[in-house]
């Protein structure tokens, strides 16, 4: 008898802390996990959309059609509300090209100079697109309440972790930056943790296939 294989899913995101948390979070699914780096090549494009949805949903498409496997992407962004939701959907080329994310980082404090505590509320949030060959398109989204710090904590994570400290399940605001918090920590309230727990369940309910469907979208 033949061994049945695992379905392929490809993770398509060129950045490292982003594609460490989601396989991470898809330990233990019955789905072999691909990165670009083992399809050769495969370029993401510009991402020209207005939303993270549209871009989750360019990216994901992009890596469909060059690899014909279900593939799965992320977009998602910082909005304070001090900035009138900026950065958003730009929040990887925030004061344009060639930043570190510690650049990043201190740039947004700086915009923010002067703004006291109570108006610092920011949130993160997180659109994944997951698109299978044949058509079907499943999107999950889910964000993360919080403040932004007056200086910068922590080491882990990536991008604006260290100037976001996060509100818990109970809505208060924790006196860890998410730089400071363990992965695992950081998963169990991120908005990329809640979203990919969205895809968990709806893979595991079958609301979801890698193998054919129709459309879903689950917000939390
Ligand atoms: P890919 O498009 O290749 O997936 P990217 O970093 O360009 O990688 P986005 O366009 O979705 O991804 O930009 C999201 C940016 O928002 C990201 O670069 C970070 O600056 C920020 N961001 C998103 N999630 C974050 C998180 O969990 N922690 C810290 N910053 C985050």
């Amino acid at each position: 008898m033949q061994a049945r294989r695992r379905p392929a899913l490809v993770v398509a995101t060129g950045n490292p802390g982003k594609r460490k948390e989601i396989e991470a979070a898809l330990v233990g699914l019955d789905v072999e996990v691909l990165g670009l780096d083992s399809l050769g090549g495969v370029a993401l494009p510009e991402e020209n959309g207005g939303t993270y949805a549209h871009n989750a949903l360019i990216k994901a498409r992009a890596v469909l059609d060059a690899a014909g496997l279900p593939v799965l992407a992320d977009d998602s962004g910082l909005e304070v509300d001090a900035l009138n939701g900026e950065p958003g959907v730009y929040s990887a080329r925030f004061g344009g090209p060639g930043l570190s994310d510690r650049q990043r980082c201190r740039l947004l404090l700086e915009r923010l100079d002067g703004v006291p505590d109570p108006q610092r509320s920011a949130r993160f949030r997180a659109v994944l697109a997951l698109l299978v060959p044949g058509g079907a398109v499943y999107l999950f989204e889910a964000g993360v309440e919080g403040r932004i710090a007056r200086d910068l904590r922590g080491s882990g994570g990536f991008g604006y972790d260290p100037v976001f400290y996060p509100r818990g399940d109970d809505g208060r605001l924790l006196s860890k930056t998410m730089a400071q918090l363990t992965p695992e920590e950081k998963n169990r309230i991120s908005h990329r943790g809640r979203a990919l727990r969205l895809l968990r369940r709806a893979l595991a309910s079958g609301a979801a296939a890698l193998d054919g469907g129709n459309c879903c979208q689950a917000r939390n």
